[in-house]
């Protein structure tokens, strides 16, 4: 029993340690599955800055992709869009939400179709110089909770919250 005890306090301890440190967390990120032929598929995920400065992504690359862009969405009279952000900031101590109808990262031209199951590296190049290095899951079902703007269509190039 004192060997659990001693081993929680344990993980505690490293749990703390990361808190502040200037760095972004990913969490849950993941890759919606496309259709055949599709020429994007879209990447989400929620990024936290636990540290006391913005962070900026500058930068985001794959080996399975053309390139990847940085987009939000948005719907102007029924008609939905997405515009191209030069970069992403997340704000000291808080966290950004890419999410359909939202943020999201636009990943182009995939050198083959990525099913469910797989995994795609996404290098990003951040303003503090650090360069993290992300495996994400391929997923046929990319929603992480009830959310009404999610339509189901991210993927295919239709991107947006149809409402
Ligand atoms: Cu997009």
């Amino acid at each position: 029993m004192k060997l659990v005890f001693s081993t929680f306090f344990l993980s505690l301890l490293f749990t703390s340690a990361c808190y502040g440190a200037n760095t972004l967390e990913f969490i849950q990120p993941r890759i919606a599955e496309a259709p055949p032929g599709a020429r994007v598929m879209a990447a989400f995920m929620e990024i936290h800055n636990s540290g006391e400065q913005d962070i900026r992504i500058e930068q985001i690359s794959s080996p399975s992709f053309e390139r990847v862009e940085m987009h939000l969405s948005s719907e102007n009279n029924g008609i939905a869009s997405m515009q191209q952000q030069k970069f992403l900031t997340v704000k000291a101590a808080s966290t950004l939400t890419l999410a359909p109808g939202s943020y999201h990262l636009m990943l182009i031209k995939p050198a083959r179709r990525y099913l469910e199951g797989e995994n795609i590296t996404l290098g990003f190049t951040l303003s503090n110089g650090k360069t993290p290095e992300l495996s994400v899951p391929v997923k046929k079902n990319t929603r992480s909770s009830p959310n009404k703007s999610d339509n189901g269509k991210c993927g295919n190039g239709k991107c947006g919250g149809t409402k």
